[in-house]
């Protein structure tokens, strides 16, 4: 079996991206092959180099990544709405307001990845983890609708299960102690055990 992991570049400022320090540091559980990808943070481009790497590698699994500063668990994304919103503009200085993701697209898909297994799964490792209602409004969501509209559409991915998984910051990000972050190390078994679980 063969599984798209995806984490994103830094940005607002940040040095690091704890979504792709995990990503880059997973190990591939056994007869899984991982594609790994770090992903620009910039609405539509993330998308575009995702379905082309899903295009040529043909996966059975995708599984995008990225931070949710803020948040105090590992949280799988249930849905990806058709909406850019975000309070501050993409790394390509892009700041849009109430749009679409897709004008002609759906107001939302839900994902096929079994969010409720892995959130179980996480939290018996004795790992916070909460199943997620919102993507947000900024990049991560775009990507993740990007995917889900992927698989709905093209004939190629029909069988493909894709989903977003949100990681809060971490320890290594040096951020204000009220801030909640999680140990590198924290994040990066919560997404060893997601890509397990996909691959069982
Ligand atoms: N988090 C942002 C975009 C990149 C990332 O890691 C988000 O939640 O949309």
């Amino acid at each position: 079996m063969k599984i798209i992991v995806t984490g994103f570049e830094p940005f607002d400022g940040g040095a690091i991206n704890p979504s792709w320090e995990a990503v880059s540091a997973l190990n591939a559980p056994e007869n899984v092959q991982l594609v790994k990808l770090q992903l620009p943070v910039v609405y539509g481009k993330a998308a575009e180099i995702l379905l082309e790497t899903m295009r040529r590698e043909l996966p059975d699994a995708v599984v995008c990544v990225g931070l949710a500063e803020g948040r105090a668990e590992i949280t799988p994304e249930r849905v990806a709405i058709n909406c850019r919103d975000e309070s501050i503009p993409d790394n390509g200085g892009f700041f849009p307001h109430d749009e679409p993701v897709d004008a002609a697209g759906q107001p939302a898909y839900f994902t096929r990845l079994p969010v409720r297994r892995i959130t179980e799964e996480i939290r018996k490792a004795g790992l916070p983890a909460k199943i997620s209602n919102s993507a947000g409004v900024y990049v991560c969501n775009d990507l993740f609708y990007g995917l889900l509209r992927a698989i709905a559409s093209e004939p190629l991915f029909k069988s493909v299960i894709g989903g977003f998984i949100h990681v809060p910051a971490s320890t290594g990000m040096a951020l204000p102690p009220s801030v909640p972050a999680l140990e590198p190390e924290q994040i990066l078994k919560g997404l060893q055990i997601t890509i397990e679980t996909v691959a069982r």
